[in-house]
């Protein structure tokens, strides 16, 4: 057996990698894969560019604007939420990888067809998120989380999905911004890849990204300031430095989690949604949004907290559950733990 490489030596600055080759590459570092979560990596990279493709056309082709139903949030679906929830079900239901899927535009479990075959591993995701400003050309994204199936049967249960986030074994998330981007973990470092839309291909282009243990950004929705917990006002006014204890941070906020997130990550900051007398478990969803950027940003270097705990280690008891978050940069992080445990 040849000797198998402990890593992969590459020169960044002049290879050229696709994002199939990667997974490759990266596959061959663990003897044991089978190939099946490459499988579904390569397939939501299909879907991502099929989303991308969607996306970009957004303002020509007339999927602007409301599809006029509600889906289990309560929000008003927008067309291209469930072009893109179905793009992601149409692409990965039929490689025989899945026992079962999730999304946030859908009440229950999606099953896998009873005519394909299944696999052992569970994926929630975020279709479209940030998809209320996809009319005015924000960033918007989908977000990725790969769990393994723990139930003994052939379909998920339930059960399935209702999973700490630190046993993820992959996540990820796709940013369709000035470029398209698609940014995941396997928990060996995370890696970023363009789209090269003449060629059509994902190229490595952030290798083993690394958030700063110190950020530069803030992402908070002020708006809500009146309806914080006095901690919670505490440690926004302590990162703005307006209590002189340290350095001031500059807010940069889209509403859009998956462009706020991917700054900070880049550039260093924290993204904080903190629960509010109007959302009193904070706004954003456990299993397919905080979990899978929780998982890359620990695996940056940086950290996630609901203020009290470590988002990885919330164990789940309904599927859209929501939870605050404070994600970002490790010291920043941790400077949101020590001023929100004490409440
Ligand atoms: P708010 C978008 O609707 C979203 O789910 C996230 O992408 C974003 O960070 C957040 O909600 C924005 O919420 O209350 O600040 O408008």
């Amino acid at each position: 057996m040849p000797d198998r490489p402990s890593r992969v030596v590459r020169n960044t600055a002049t290879s050229v990698v696709t994002i199939e080759r990667f997974i490759i590459e990266q596959e061959e570092l663990h003897p044991g894969a089978s190939g099946a979560l490459s499988g579904i990596l390569y397939d939501l990279a299909l879907a991502a560019k099929m989303i991308a493709n969607k996306v970009r056309s957004a303002g020509l082709a007339d999927v602007l604007g409301s599809a006029g139903e509600e889906n289990v949030q309560g929000e008003v679906q927008q067309k291209l939420d469930l072009i893109a929830n179905e793009t992601i079900v149409k692409a990965l239901d039929h490689g025989g990888r899945l026992c079962g899927m999730a999304s946030e535009e859908v009440d229950e479990l999606i099953p896998i067809p009873p005519e394909f075959r299944t696999g052992r591993y569970f994926l929630l995701f975020d279709p479209l998120d940030g998809s209320s400003n996809i009319d005015v050309n924000v960033p918007v994204g989908t977000i990725f989380s790969i769990l393994p199936q723990k139930t003994a049967g052939d379909r998920a249960t339930l059960e399935d999905a209702l999973q700490p986030g630190r046993d993820q074994v992959a996540a990820g998330y796709v940013i369709y911004g000035s470029s398209t981007m698609l940014v995941y973990s396997t928990g060996s470092g995370v890696h970023g890849f363009t789209l090269d839309p003449l060629l059509g291909e994902f190229l490595l282009s952030h290798p083993d990204i690394r958030i700063p243990e110190h950020g530069r950004y803030l992402s908070v929705n002020e708006s809500y300031e009146q309806h914080w917990d006095a901690p919670v006002r505490d440690l926004v006014r302590r990162y703005r430095g307006l209590d002189g204890k340290r350095d001031a941070m500059n807010v940069r906020y889209v509403g859009s989690m998956v462009a706020d997130f991917h700054r900070n990550l880049l550039g260093g900051g924290v993204f904080a949604y903190p629960a509010n007398a109007k959302a009193p478990s904070g706004k954003l969803r456990l299993l397919y949004e905080c979990n899978p950027l929780a998982f890359i940003c620990e695996q940056a270097g940086g950290a996630a907290t609901d203020g009290t705990r470590r988002i990885l280690d919330i164990v789940p008891t309904r599927l859209h559950e929501r939870t605050p978050i404070y994600v970002g940069s490790k010291a920043d992080v941790d400077m949101a733990s020590e001023m929100l445990a004490a409440q």
